[in-house]
């Protein structure tokens, strides 16, 4: 039985803050607000946000269980050279002590270092469906094959691939053609990545959403704006109605 997505959803539509990118793209993502956990935490509540992502030792100190957890169980960083690969930073027994709704993992497609992603991937799937958490599987196709990561045939593979490995829901970024990736993603939830903060932000999300998506696990063109809440009213509007 696949665990249930109930607690990460609204009506089937999901809304997402993500905030890994201390480890994935370091301080430099930051400015003097957003670099405080807290200031974070606090907008995913106000914004009555589906779901918060953090990495393990965000979660340890600044987690408040106000809405729920989706822990990431791998990342790395920006320093890391050659073929992409993100070590299993934390694992689902941690993530249920923390009391996560659900844990997230990155698959880099068509990396050199695919065998050992695809076998941490099934190991977090095995351990997290066995305690019923779902897995949301961020999937990137990085690595020296791949030439450009959101051409349509490329994001409809990494969706493919997220519901072929037995994930809950996949995050994907964005490309033309969404709708036949949506498809490849079969029965599983479909959610957007944010992307560098930019003014066409909004109607990446409405066209999203006309294609099929079931809304967004975003980070930067929420946290880094100067009105966050204000453009969550937005995005909301977009996802839900
Ligand atoms: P954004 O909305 O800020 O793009 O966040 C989504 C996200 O998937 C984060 O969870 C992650 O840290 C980051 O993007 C990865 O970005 P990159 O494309 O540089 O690997």
């Amino acid at each position: 039985m696949v665990p249930s997505l109930k607690r990460l959803q609204s009506n089937g539509k999901s809304l997402f803050l993500a905030y890994d990118h201390g480890l994935e793209h370091g301080p430099s993502d930051f400015n003097s607000r957003n670099v405080d956990p807290s200031f974070v935490m606090e907008l995913a509540v106000k914004g009555k946000f589906n779901g918060v992502v953090f990495q393990h030792g965000i979660a340890e100190r600044y987690y408040t269980g106000k809405v729920p957890l989706i822990l990431k169980l791998n990342g790395k960083t920006a320093l890391s050279k050659g073929e992409p690969f993100s070590p299993l930073v934390s694992s689902v027994a941690e993530a249920i002590d923390l009391g996560a709704s659900a844990v997230g993992y990155t698959v880099y497609l068509g990396s050199g270092n695919e065998p050992q992603i695809f076998s941490d991937f099934a190991k977090v799937r095995q351990d997290a469906h066995a305690a019923n958490l779902p897995v949301i599987a961020w999937v990137y196709a990085r690595g020296s094959s791949i030439k450009n990561d959101t051409a349509p045939d490329i994001l409809a593979y990494c969706a493919r691939v997220a519901l072929e490995l037995g994930a809950d829901m996949v995050k994907l970024k964005h490309g033309s053609k969404f709708g036949w990736t949506v498809k490849c993603a079969g029965s599983i939830p479909v959610v957007v990545a944010g992307g560098m903060k930019d003014a066409g932000f909004l109607k990446m999300a409405a066209d999203a959403m006309k294609s099929g998506a079931s809304g967004f696990a975003v980070g930067r063109n929420i946290w880094q704006g100067d009105d966050p809440l204000s453009l969550v009213k937005e995005l909301r509007k977009i996802v839900f109605s």
